[in-house]
């Protein structure tokens, strides 16, 4: 039995991390609290790829992700029209307090705790893969022409979102690769260091919170004699039933739908299983 109305939400957040993996087989470069952050190549052929990340913690576990959207400024360029696409990042990685200051593209001494070409945190923790360990997947594409706003959206990052709020993968955020065939293909984009919080990475998240399953304890869709002893762990021992059931609200045992969970819900629950 499922009360209660599915009512969509959103979720609207700044990255609260980016930084740029700079080629360069030492490591010695990144741009962790730089004004923006970069995909592509050089004039050289040195590629250039952006990391981004967004704190979705706000979103209940269970809920269904229904649209992701994420907007970019790019503010600096030479190249023409180049696709950018984002790919899942695998591993967690830092944003130092280094700045290559304006325009940027050339990287500044890495500081403790930013990622490069080869570390996750520098100087003491690695991508297993030099140039960032990612998703096999792209995510999402858009071509970047000239300055002004972008946006990735689609199915793959629904699934990306949905997979962090579900447990199944760790939130490290996606990694921006851009044309890396052809050279001095590069697209810079503001950070969340830009002075204009307006220019800053947005993402845009629609989601479903889970429903609200009053009488279904051990959340398995179903309210059954199951049910009967997480009902009186949740009414005797709030922290325990939080432990055995993490994934479960414990206000599934407001019956009585009072707001709290106390002795005037077991009448309505005993009345919930045997059908009244
Ligand atoms: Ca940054
Ligand atoms: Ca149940
Ligand atoms: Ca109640």
């Amino acid at each position: 039995m499922l009360c209660g109305t599915a009512q969509a939400d959103s979720l609207i957040v700044t990255s609260n991390r980016d930084n740029t993996l700079y080629e360069d087989s030492g490591g010695f470069l990144s741009n962790g609290s730089g004004t923006g952050f970069f995909a592509g190549t050089t004039s050289s052929m040195q590629i250039r790829r952006g990391l981004v990340r967004f704190d979705v913690s706000a979103i209940p576990t269970g809920s269904t992700i229904a649209g992701v959207s994420m907007r970019l400024r790019m503010n600096r360029t030479i190249a023409g029209a180049q696709i950018v696409s984002l790919r899942r990042v695998t591993a967690d990685w830092g944003e130092g307090i280094s700045d290559a200051g304006d325009p940027g593209g050339g990287g500044s001494a890495a500081e403790p705790g930013d990622a490069t070409w080869i570390h996750t945190f520098y100087d003491t923790q690695f991508w297993t893969n030099s140039g960032g360990d990612f998703s096999g997947v792209v995510s999402a594409s858009t071509n970047v022409a000239g300055t002004g706003f972008y946006t990735w959206n689609g199915a793959g990052m629904v699934a990306d979102v949905q997979s962090w709020v579900s447990g199944a993968n760790t939130n490290y955020g996606w990694i921006l690769i851009g044309n890396e065939t052809a050279a001095g293909t590069t697209k810079r984009f503001a950070s969340h260091e830009a002075p204009a919080e307006s220019d800053w990475p947005l993402l845009t998240i629609e989601y479903t919170p889970p429903q609200y399953a009053v009488g279904d304890m051990n959340c398995d869709g179903r309210v059954d004699n199951f049910d009967i002893d997480p009902f009186v762990t949740a009414l005797t021992d709030p922290d325990g039933y939080a432990a055995q059931y993490p994934n479960c609200d414990p206000l599934n045992a407001d019956i009585n739908q009072d707001g709290v969970v106390n002795n005037f819900d077991i009448d309505p629950f005993v009345a919930l299983l045997t059908g009244g």
